[in-house]
């Protein structure tokens, strides 16, 4: 009976894992596959040991990285988390995050980047796709000076 109930456990939790997984609505969020499945201004680069992640030099004009085609249909509220990290010498407005409906309309978020020579996590429950099929994710990186790491970009369900 205890190897029944722990087989069961057992393949909950890898049901579980698997859920999760399929859940993530976009592609290469963690960079591991390079720039693939993004597109716009970024370049992705060999961080530390085998992790990839995005850099972006900020400068004077506003650089952008976007993807499309996040399928929301029928879903009511979706969670964006990602990571980021300034070098010492940032200086600079902060970034923004736009989710695009395909009529266009938008809503978007900018916030300040934290420094502090660590990686920080950012969350943003977001709830307007307003019946939206489909879905853009937009990252602006505002002017200044200075590089920005992004890492570990997620888009599930709430
Ligand atoms: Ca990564």
């Amino acid at each position: 009976m205890n190897a029944i109930k722990s087989l069961l456990s057992a393949s909950s939790l890898l049901l579980i894992a698997c859920t999760v997984n399929a859940d993530e609505l976009l592609r290469n969020g963690d960079f591991e596959r390079g720039t693939s499945g993004w597109k716009g201004d970024r370049k992705v680069v060999e961080y530390s040991g085998n992790n990839k992640v995005c850099e972006i030099k900020v400068d004077d004009d506003i650089q952008s990285f976007y993807q499309e085609d996040l399928d929301v249909k029928d879903l009511k509220d979706i969670v964006l988390t990602f990571k980021y990290k300034v070098s010492s010498d940032y200086k600079g407005r902060g970034l923004t995050m736009k989710f695009i409906r395909p009529d266009r309309g938008f809503t978007y978020r900018t916030i300040d980047l934290k420094g502090g020579d660590k990686w920080h996590t950012y969350k943003w429950n977001f709830g307007e796709i307003r019946g939206a099929d489909e879905i853009t994710l937009e990252i602006e990186i505002l002017e200044g000076e200075g590089t920005i790491l992004l890492d570990d970009f997620s888009v599930t369900p709430k």
